[in-house]
């Protein structure tokens, strides 16, 4: 089961029972005028050294510089998205008095857990990775979790699930209706993006060996997979994807 190589699993117990070829793709897959590449949250902060690191966040820099190269040398749309958060905001544990980061809490908008500072709007934790290629040549930047109340791991819609970020309207303006998904962190944001992005119509593609989780609560990474599996989202390594 190849496909998981480059992942990491608590509840390695379910992986074997996953039925991954349901909806791992084999073969190639060729890139179409209406692909777009989402590049989710390659933050400083969620970088090894970082405020929310994701363990090996910086492995998947080289390939995800080979895609977006591919996307753009094919003249299709790469966005990168940035988590855009004020001070003090609510998913922070420090906004409360008496809360750790890892905590659980249940207010709408916010959770399942709460997260240290981090990503804060114009500090270097929130800029992208320097060695993240290609910058210059996105078509779009997405901010997103800059409201003080609401999180937002989807890149389409904020966690109340009503605020949209303006990423539907922007894809389909461009005419893309499969999106390829890479990024941090697989759990979260490239998770919640990915069933937006199906609930809303779009053809989903994660790149799995170009992201990686952070991996908390225990359980979150094979409830994420087995969610994405469900909806019929289609898994692929980047040595699958041709121009
Ligand atoms: C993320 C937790 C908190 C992510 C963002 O980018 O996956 N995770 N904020
Ligand atoms: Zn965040």
């Amino acid at each position: 089961m190849k496909i998981f190589g480059n992942l990491i699993f608590i509840d390695a117990v379910n992986v074997s029972e996953m039925e991954i070829q349901d909806i791992k793709l084999t073969g190639l897959i060729k890139l179409e005028q209406t692909d777009g590449l989402i590049v989710i949250d390659m933050q400083n902060d969620f970088l090894p050294g970082g405020a929310l690191a994701v363990n090996e966040g910086d492995m998947i820099i080289p390939g995800i510089n080979n895609l977006t190269s591919k996307f753009i040398e094919d003249g299709n749309p790469v966005i990168f998205t940035q988590d855009w958060h004020p001070p003090s905001h609510k998913s922070f544990a420090s906004s409360y008095p008496d809360k750790n980061p890892g905590d659980p809490i249940e207010t709408p908008g916010i959770g399942p857990i709460l997260w240290p500072d981090h990503c804060i709007q114009e500090t270097p934790g929130a800029s992208l990775a320097p060695g993240l290629a290609n910058i210059e040549s996105a078509s779009l930047i997405l901010r997103k979790g800059f409201h003080p109340t609401v999180d937002s791991y989807s890149a389409f819609l904020e966690n109340d699930k009503v605020t949209d970020t303006g990423l539907q309207a922007f894809l389909d303006a461009m005419g893309i209706t499969r999106i390829f998904l890479c990024g941090l962190a697989l759990d979260y944001c490239v998770y919640f993006t990915a069933i937006d992005a199906k609930s809303l119509g779009f053809d989903v593609v994660l790149v799995a060996d170009l992201t990686k989780p952070v991996n908390a609560p225990p359980g979150s990474v094979s409830n994420a997979l087995s969610h994405m599996r469900k909806e019929k989202v289609l898994i692929v390594t980047a040595d699958q994807i041709l121009i």
